[in-house]
């Protein structure tokens, strides 16, 4: 497993008795902070959705924001995949676009569509008008966290928010987008107006986190879904700023923080190096290459392509052993897919996977 000469043994000053372990000892976050793990963590970006029968089942009458604004809900969802799989961390329940919602945007999630927003912001009277998130918008999201982690015990909870040009591209185009044209047009265009709209929605998705973390989540993730569509000039002058302040924006709260983003290859430094402990690696760049890229500083997570998860298990199965493989080589690994499980994935296979990862990483006795 992973041997940093950097990576120290801790050992609980407790009687184990009267502290059992406690999250810091998980594997998820000691591979995310570089330490030896006796196997690799894992978990599954869209682990809770609808590939489970029990998740189709909770939903079926309410609405995707009403069931991520419920406590009980959110609990109970966020738990399935953990029951179900073993996974390693779950993953809150939620969506990047619940905070814009709480701090009062007027958008919905749309079935088979995602996220559309009523009045896309366009003009400096439109970002005028969107308002700054507080802790008192979220109390719910709070409770859920706390309740979530009473539940989880000793497995972690990963919060996460999405990081400003992802939430951008929402706003401006109004809703799911291919080519991110109005986005890129207001980038380019009117630059001081693009810079305050990244700097409002930072502020926004590091208060989201915030309230996450300290209700009880033990890493953040900060999904950059779309930015592979930028060039690295581009996300240098344009993004990387307002994603670094949400991350340095986290720090002193001392939980891990994992940056991904799809088709980000040529960004993986620069997105490592924004304030990240971990960096996402999706299946287009082999976590060997991640690691050389990021100058083996960084702990790296990923990355089977979800569209394996259909494979005859021969092809699947050596496919994980090779990632676990080149795991190995990094200074930590969190085991993942290169981007969400999508819909129509058979649960078995990716409870299948779990074990194959565990039972491939394990310390040889
Ligand atoms: O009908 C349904 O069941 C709604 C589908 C759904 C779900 C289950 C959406 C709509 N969001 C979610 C939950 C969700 N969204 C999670 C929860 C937990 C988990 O991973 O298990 C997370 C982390 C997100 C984050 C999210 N939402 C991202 C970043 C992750 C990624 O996939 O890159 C993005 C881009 C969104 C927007 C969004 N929300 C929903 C959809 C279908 C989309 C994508 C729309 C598009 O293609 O632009």
């Amino acid at each position: 497993m992973s041997t940093s000469p950097t990576a120290e043994t801790t050992t609980t000053s407790e009687p184990a008795a009267t502290s059992g372990p406690t999250t810091a000892d998980s594997t998820l976050v000691r591979a995310a902070r570089r330490q030896p793990v006796p196997r690799a963590p894992v978990w599954f970006m869209r682990q809770a959705g609808r590939s489970l029968p029990e998740y189709r089942a909770i939903r079926e009458h309410v609405p995707m924001l009403e069931s991520c604004r419920t406590p009980d809900l959110v609990t109970e969802i966020t738990l399935q995949p953990v029951r179900r799989h073993g996974v390693d961390a779950a993953i809150f329940f939620s969506d990047i676009v619940v905070p814009l919602q709480a701090a009062g945007v007027d958008l919905d999630i749309v079935p088979g569509t995602g996220p559309v927003v009523a009045e896309p912001v366009r003009t400096r009277a439109d970002l005028d008008r969107l308002p700054e998130l507080t802790p008192e918008h979220v109390p719910d999201i709070t409770r859920s966290v706390q309740q979530i982690v009473a539940e989880l015990g000793a497995t972690p909870l990963i919060g996460f928010a999405g990081a400003p040009f992802t939430l951008a591209s929402y706003l401006v185009e109004g809703g799911p987008s291919k080519n991110h044209e109005r986005t890129k047009a207001m980038m380019h265009g009117d630059p001081a107006l693009w810079h305050d709209l990244c700097a409002r929605l930072a502020q926004i998705s590091r208060t989201f986190l915030r309230v996450q973390i300290e209700a009880g989540a033990s890493a953040v993730q900060l999904f950059d879904s779309w930015v592979g569509h930028l060039n690295r000039s581009d996300y240098l002058r344009h993004v990387e700023p307002h994603s670094r302040s949400v991350l340095e924006g986290v720090a002193d709260l001392g939980v891990p923080r994992i940056h991904f983003g799809v088709g980000t290859g040529e960004l993986l430094l620069q997105m490592a190096q924004a304030g990240a402990d971990v960096i996402g690696v999706d299946y287009r760049v082999s976590l060997t290459d991640a690691v050389e890229r990021t100058g083996g500083r960084y702990a790296v997570q990923g990355n089977l392509d979800p569209a394996l998860l259909f494979a005859p298990w021969p092809a699947l199965e050596a496919r994980v052993r090779e990632i676990v493989a080149e795991g190995r080589q990094a200074p930590g690994h969190i085991f993942n897919l290169g981007h969400g499980v999508l819909p129509t994935t058979d649960p078995e296979v990716l409870t299948r996977v779990v074990q194959l990862v565990h039972e491939a990483s394990a310390l040889e006795a």
